[in-house]
């Protein structure tokens, strides 16, 4: 049943409350004020609807707190490291499963073991922290995805896409020294876009012409396999599981936040075929991670990983999902404020420059737009502009991404239909007064990833 025509209701109920707190104008005034006008910078009890991330701040469900009281919290050999291996083996489909504290930790994992000094290693457009992590190895990231990925009003249904033209010139340009290509499913950075299962395996074959790997970040993979029942022909019918088995398929190895889709508070792994690859690994995850059967995480974690692997991948929790996501998307899109389009996974991109055409880039549009929003409302966004982009590792420059965006991400499970209306309003009132709103200038600027502790003054 198309989701155009039918509720998306929830399949659970609700067996515990959380309560929040809405502050009031003047609380919000200061507390914005306090965090440098930088919402990672705010305190949660000062927030009212939380949609800085969907990272980690799922609910888990009744099974997964059980499982939380059978995890073995052995130091070597725990039988929850079993159970995860055994859920990532049968859902994913890799021999070798190397568990890591969160995502990034399995990022720095595979790009030490694969990446040397001068390498290059092209993807379906950057994300900040497996872009950071194979510099750090010494590697160069190139964008290789389609043009309409760039493009904010462009309504390709598959935005994820790599163009393969690109990835070939790359590999032509670059002989010997492309160790593999990053693949993400969805594409956090272009709106939590999909890739299709088609290009999945295009660039898996041309790719293997040139002895490159291909390792997937399937930290939103199962929403990536939602689209790909939705929109691709011949693949209506068949599940999540098995869409999301053929994408793994088309890949030497994933890295994952299993505090995305895997519906968990912390976690991660790497995954992979090849054993050698997962031998190294291993051997840099004692000194990074922990053992390697713990890689970071407590048993109860790595239960909780498990239980909520299996639920991801259940349709009717992925239609609810992103059903969600769409209720928000399209009350914006109707209210006629500029939003990123398809309507993505994880959230809603707000289009900070059609938002605010006034605010140079300089002046951090999307920065400005998120702060304004939280002032409004106590609702909390995420900015993914130019604060995100950062420096250009060579030349110090600030790069000036083509998007600069406002993400309203939704985490899983938690939040209500009534909540979204809240955050429609929200952002329409906001788009009302836009006129007013003016930029920022950066006051604080940190070496690594600053968008999460920079700070900013009106201007
Ligand atoms: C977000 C979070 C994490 C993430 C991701 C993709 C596609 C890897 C990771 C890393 C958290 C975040 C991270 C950096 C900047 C802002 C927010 N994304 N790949 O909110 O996983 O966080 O477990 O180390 O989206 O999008 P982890």
């Amino acid at each position: 049943m198309p989701l155009e025509r039918r509720s998306w209701a929830e399949p659970f109920k609700i067996k515990m409350v959380e309560h929040v707190r809405i502050p009031t104008r003047e609380q919000r005034e200061r507390a914005i004020a306090e965090a440098g006008y930088n919402t990672f910078l705010l305190r949660s009890r000062d927030v009212y609807i939380d949609l800085l991330t969907d990272s980690g701040t799922s609910a888990m469900s009744d099974r997964q707190w059980a499982g939380m009281m059978l995890g073995d919290e052995a130091y070597a050999g725990s039988e929850s490291y079993y159970r995860l291996e055994a859920s990532v083996r049968r859902h994913y489909g890799y021999a070798h499963v190397v568990p890591t504290h969160q995502g990034r930790g399995a990022e720095h994992i595979i790009s030490r073991v694969l990446i040397r000094e001068g390498d290059v290693i092209p993807g379906n457009m950057y994300f900040t922290t497996t872009r950071l992590h194979q510099e750090m190895a010494g590697g160069r990231f190139v964008d290789v995805i389609v043009d309409e990925a760039h493009d904010p009003a462009s309504e390709c249904p598959f935005k994820g896409d790599v163009d393969l033209g690109k990835l070939e010139r790359v590999f032509q340009e670059n002989p010997g020294r492309v160790p593999y290509v990053s693949v993400a499913a969805t594409v956090n950075m272009a709106g939590g876009q999909p890739i299709s299962l088609a290009n999945m395996k295009a660039v898996y074959e041309l790719a293997r012409h040139y002895a490159v790997k291909v390792i997937l970040d399937a930290t939103r993979i199962a929403e990536n396999a939602w689209f790909i029942q939705q929109r691709e022909p011949g693949q209506q019918g068949r599940s999540v599981g098995q869409i999301v088995k053929d994408l793994c398929a088309a890949s030497d190895g994933c890295t994952m936040s299993a505090k995305k889709d895997p519906l968990a508070n912390i976690g991660g792994f790497l995954a992979v075929n090849d054993v050698e690859v997962a031998e190294a690994a291993r051997n840099l995850l004692v000194a990074f991670e922990g053992l390697h059967t713990y890689g970071g995480m407590s048993g109860r974690d790595m239960e909780a990983v498990a239980i909520g692997i299996e639920e991801s991948l259940q349709d009717d929790h992925i239609r609810a999902r992103i059903g969600q996501v769409l209720y928000l998307g399209e009350k914006l899109r109707q209210a006629g404020v500029p939003i990123v389009l398809p309507i993505g996974g994880h959230g809603i991109f707000l289009d900070a420059r059609a938002f605010l055409p006034q605010v140079p880039q300089e002046h951090y549009p999307a920065q400005a737009l998120a702060a304004a929003i939280y002032l409004d409302s106590g609702i909390r966004a995420m900015e993914r502009g130019t604060v995100s982009a950062g420096r250009d590792a060579a030349s110090g420059e600030e790069r000036k991404p083509k998007l600069e965006l406002v993400r309203l991400t939704i985490p899983r499970r938690v939040y209500t239909q009534a909540h979204m209306d809240v955050t429609a309003e929200s952002v329409c009132a906001v788009y009302e007064e836009r006129d007013a709103i003016r930029g920022l200038r950066m006051t604080y600027e940190p070496k690594l990833l600053r968008f999460f502790q920079a700070r900013f003054e009106p201007r």
